[in-house]
């Protein structure tokens, strides 16, 4: 009979309705409740994109189709996922629990998000830890980062082909890729944080399998802090861009993310698209994973290396 494994899917997580706003938003910023003008302006950025984001559904479809995948391909190891958020429930905390509550005693962990920081994926997996040994609960088997997996370099690249494949022959002549990832304070550098070097990689590997001539790497979704953080912002760098050489089209990859969400539905497809408007450019974003079954198959493909390492 097959081995049981928990499958711990761990993923940031998004309002499930209006009155949730508020308190995820205090939960992002650690406690400290958000302004009336923050809160608002985070109001009408929901509103902008339909009212709530599709990011709860999106997440739940991935975790599922990863769990049948996994199970389909292999027969020795029967996992069974938990679903653990960082902003809202079900936590991180809440998913070990339920895992210990179940009699599972191993369980693989991964998280939604392809590059490793300090902080993102080292806090979603300090997080699942901390609670296991405080109740002594299953022993956890983490991957830390999966930019590099080949099988979603491929998914970008095939995505990349059928984007400009719908462009004119004058866009195809004379466009560049703007690949992007959500930008964290500056001060993350001080320790060596390998983020902006994993995107780097992740923008190279997606741009020589696609030939590409063109391409540059940048930053979005920068928090309102007065601290500096990682730029160049995606707005600022198409503008330059635009004013260094004129390309008529751009097509934006937000590779730091894997869903439709807010920060792509509205800090790409809304913010960026105004740059391209304004400068008379024309505007691409691929389709993002999501449940896609070539993106699901890179993922299960990442579980099923990480526990034959
Ligand atoms: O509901 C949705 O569809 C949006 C979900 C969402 C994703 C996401 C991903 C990342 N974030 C990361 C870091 C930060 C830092 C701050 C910050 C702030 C916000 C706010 C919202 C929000 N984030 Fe997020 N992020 C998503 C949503 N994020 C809403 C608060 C309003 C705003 O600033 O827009 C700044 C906190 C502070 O103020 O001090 C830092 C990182 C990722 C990608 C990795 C991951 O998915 O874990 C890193 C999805």
């Amino acid at each position: 009979s097959r081995k049981k494994m928990g499958l711990l899917v761990m993923a940031y997580g998004t309002p499930y309705q209006e009155e949730d706003i508020e308190r995820y938003y205090t939960h992002i910023r650690h406690g400290r409740r958000p302004s009336e003008e923050l809160i608002a302006d985070l109001k009408g950025r929901y509103e902008a994109i339909g009212g709530l984001s599709p990011l709860a559904k999106i997440t739940d479809a991935q975790a599922a189709a990863l769990e049948s995948k996994l199970n389909a391909s292999q027969d020795q190891i029967e996992f069974k996922t938990y679903l653990g958020l960082k902003h809202i429930e079900p936590f991180i905390e809440d998913a070990v629990q339920q895992m210990k509550e179940d009699g599972i005693e191993e369980a693989v962990s991964i998280v939604l998000a392809p590059h490793f920081s300090t902080f993102s994926v080292k806090s979603y997996n300090d997080r699942a830890k901390q609670e296991s040994d405080k109740i002594n609960g299953p022993a956890i088997i983490p991957v830390e980062s999966w930019y590099q997996e080949p099988k979603f370099i491929q998914y970008w690249v095939d995505q990349l082909q059928t984007t400009i494949s719908k462009m004119t022959p004058e866009q195809q002549e004379d466009y560049v890729l703007v690949v992007s990832a959500h930008s964290l304070p500056e001060k993350i550098l001080q320790n060596g944080d390998p983020y902006p070097d994993q995107l780097h990689e992740t923008a190279k590997l997606i741009a020589e399998a696609a030939n590409v001539k063109n391409y540059a790497v940048g930053w979005q979704s920068a928090g309102q802090t007065p601290e500096p953080w990682l730029g160049p912002d995606v707005q600022d760098l198409t503008r330059d861009l635009f004013n260094e050489k004129g390309y008529k089209a751009f097509i934006y990859i937000p590779a730091g993310f894997i869903a439709e969400h807010l920060e792509v539905l509205y800090d790409n497809d809304y913010e960026c698209k105004v740059v391209t408007d304004e400068i008379g450019a024309a505007y691409y974003r691929p389709e993002m994973p999501n449940a896609n079954p070539a993106f699901i198959d890179a993922l299960a493909t990442v579980i099923m290396k990480r526990l034959n390492q």
